[in-house]
């Protein structure tokens, strides 16, 4: 298996976020074990690695409280170390998170002067992913949330999340800027509970802002999984629904503190699953690595686990696609009634099925009952695969 030919190409859209990479390993519990990473030695990297692209929050690039002329020339030099590595910025970001004056939250927070800041600081980033071409802004509110109960009217903070994208939505639209918004739920870390916790609860508020084709989603392997949701059912209502923008790949192990392992490591069966949905529903958006390579890492750990995500999608993509050409699990799909499943339940509509008596009147119900359903063996195949058993 290791000899597989499975080296990544920018056509496989990977890309990663120079936070990810960039991350130093500071912890609730220790200080950094690791230096702070240039971006553009990251471009290059990543570049020589076989990635599409890479993402930031406006403060990865430029150290929050940057001046004008600074930003820039930051600005103007990660152009270059783009160019030169023909690497794209398909998506951008806003860091609402890590300094204090967001410890309430940020389009949420009770302070109103904290909310307007908020809105300007990712109005000036918004600017600069339309300059660099990005066509996706994922928008995670990760200090949304409240620790305690009356901390937060939620109804109300609910309220001015809409007024917040409903916002964002007339300046993009203003600017005539082709950028639509990703929301990335979490439940929890680094607040208590935080607002839109989960892909349903978001997609439920997105219909209600004004801007609703604008707005989609941006949901994490780990985050759905910290909430012991399965995330390939996610992402496959995310796809029906028409909402998935943009994909953060990473790593979990069950509900736990927010782990951000490399893809692949944690819950593999899941990563197959959900490396199967994308690849069989023709997802073409970015494959967006967000995780964190773990602080006993230096830096050529730190490549290894970032060449590791790219080569565990590649390798669950070849064993996904040999599962689906496999004649006997093409049998055991039939055998479990998939393709029936396919099939409309009334396409004679409501009169013929109220006239078929065969529906109800007739229907033998002890032998529908008695019939066993064949998953096991469909199951097991796909272990097979997926061990390099097939
Ligand atoms: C936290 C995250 C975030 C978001 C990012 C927006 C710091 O768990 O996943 O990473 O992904 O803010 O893309
Ligand atoms: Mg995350
Ligand atoms: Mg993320």
């Amino acid at each position: 298996m290791t000899s597989l030919p499975l080296a990544p190409t920018p056509a496989d859209k990977f890309t990663f976020g120079l936070w990810t990479v960039g991350w130093q390993g500071r912890d609730p519990f220790g200080d950094a074990t690791r230096p702070a990473l240039d971006p553009v030695e990251t471009v290059q990297r990543l570049a020589a690695l076989g990635a599409y692209g890479v993402t930031f929050h406006d403060d990865d690039l430029i150290p929050f409280g940057s001046g004008e002329t600074k930003r820039e020339s930051i600005v103007k030099r990660f152009r270059s170390a783009l160019d030169t590595a023909g690497l794209k910025v398909p998506m951008a970001t806003t860091n609402l998170f890590t300094h204090p004056v967001f410890k309430d939250g940020a389009f949420t927070a009770n302070d109103r002067d904290v909310r307007r800041y908020a809105l300007r600081k990712t109005i000036r980033n918004i600017d600069l992913a339309a300059e660099l071409g990005a066509s996706v802004y994922v928008a995670w509110g990760g200090r949304e949330g409240a620790e305690s109960g009356a901390a937060k009217d939620v109804r109300t903070a609910l309220d001015r999340l809409k007024e917040a994208f409903d916002l964002l939505g007339e300046y993009v639209e203003q600017q005539g800027y082709d950028l639509r918004f990703a929301i990335e739920p979490k439940p929890n870390e680094p607040r208590g509970d935080i607002l839109l916790p989960t892909v349903g609860h978001a997609l439920a508020f997105i219909n209600e802002l004004e801007r609703p084709d604008r707005v989609g989603l941006n949901p994490e392997v780990g985050h759905e999984q910290m909430a012991g949701l399965n995330f390939a059912h996610g992402i496959a209502q995310a796809l029906w629904h028409g909402k998935l923008f943009h994909i953060d790949l990473n790593g979990q192990s069950g509900i736990k503190y927010d782990q951000d392992l490399r893809f692949g490591a944690g819950d593999l069966r899941q990563a197959f699953w959900l490396v199967d949905l994308l690849e069989s529903a023709g997802y073409d958006g970015p494959k967006h690595f967000d995780f964190k390579p773990p602080r006993t890492e230096d830096f050529d750990g730190v490549w290894a686990s970032a060449a590791a995500c790219m080569r565990n999608y590649l390798l669950l993509a070849e064993r996904a696609r040999a599962f689906r050409a496999d004649p006997e699990v093409q049998a055991a799909l039939t055998a479990s009634r998939l393709p029936e499943l396919a099939a409309r339940t009334a396409g004679d509509g409501l009169a013929g099925l109220l006239a078929d008596r065969s529906a109800f009147e007739e229907f033998d119900v002890d032998a529908a009952a008695a019939r066993g359903m064949a998953f096991e063996q469909l199951d097991q195949l796909a272990y097979e695969h997926l061990l390099g058993a097939r």
